[in-house]
């Protein structure tokens, strides 16, 4: 059995701590992350109990340049290689066939796509594995997605695509047992989007897949504390936590330590 598999089985939250590829501002001139930063990073986010790394090699911000195929590639097979010596459960944030399947030749078990598998080719890389896949909403392209988002109502919107992209992975062999779904906060949505996407997350469970939220540090987090991102850390936790509390299965976070603890508490109370 796969081993996220048995992670998805168990009665709790599972952390997903993302791995930044390029480097900090403060480290050195170099465009992509060292290997031996990334072995801290990884070492520590497992030592921290994260139980699935998240590796990405494309910036999805506002206003963030694109990235080659090639480019992608250089940045995320290291990191995936070193993942995969260091026995961690690996995810891969990318959109690219081309990168899914490359790296879907590595021990990698989630394919975490914030275009929800709508590129060229990217249905049938994950079709031809055996891999999880995650699809995320998202609400028009990163460049103009904050560019005035604006529902009827986010809640059924975000239902009904993400229920669309199901039944499009179902109808190209991507059984239903190994997806994932997403309501993509920030993604094309403002903050009462995002905050009626939270209060409503139950709601997502009528879709039968388990379900994923990333809020860390996210300019929602900044809008409702006022504070810059090196600031956001408690609020972020909060936030997870009460995804959780509303039955999200994966929160994707950067403060590992600090969600573990926050998901040990609700764990003690809550089963
Ligand atoms: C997500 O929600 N997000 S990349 C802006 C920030 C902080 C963080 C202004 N990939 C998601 O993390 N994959 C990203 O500060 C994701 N769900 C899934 N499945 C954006 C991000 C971030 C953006």
């Amino acid at each position: 059995m796969s081993r996220l598999k048995q992670l998805l089985e168990q009665p709790k939250a599972l952390v997903m701590g993302i791995l930044n590829t390029t480097p900090d501002s403060f480290s050195d001139g170099g465009r992509y992350l060292k290997t031996s930063d990334a072995t801290n990073r990884i070492e520590s986010m497992l030592n921290d109990g994260a139980d699935i790394i998240d590796i990405g090699g494309e910036s999805t911000r506002p206003g963030a340049p694109e990235v080659s195929l090639a480019e992608e590639l250089d940045r995320v097979m290291p990191l995936v290689e070193l993942a995969e010596t260091m026995d961690a459960v690996v995810s891969v944030d990318t959109s690219k066939a081309g990168v899914m399947t490359e790296v879907l030749k590595h021990q990698v078990e989630l394919i975490n796509d914030v275009r929800a598998l709508q590129s060229e080719g990217a249905l049938d890389a994950v079709a031809q594995s055996e891999a999880y896949v995650c699809l995320m909403h998202m609400k028009g392209l990163p460049r103009t997605m904050q560019n005035k988002p604006h529902y009827d109502d986010v809640v059924s919107e975000v239902q009904a695509m993400l229920s669309n992209r199901i039944a499009e992975c179902e109808a190209n062999g991507i059984e239903r047992n190994r997806i994932i779904v997403d309501p993509g906060f920030g993604f094309g949505k403002n903050l009462e989007h995002n905050a009626q996407l939270m209060r409503q997350l139950t709601e997502l469970h009528s879709l039968d897949c388990p379900i994923l939220v990333g809020v860390s540090r996210k300019t929602m987090i900044g809008q409702i504390i006022d504070q810059e991102i090196p600031e956001r850390m408690v609020a972020s936790v909060v936030a997870a936590t009460y995804a959780a509390l509303k039955g999200a299965k994966i929160l994707r976070v950067h403060d590992v330590k600090e969600t573990v603890q926050a998901m040990k508490v609700i764990n003690t109370f809550e089963y």
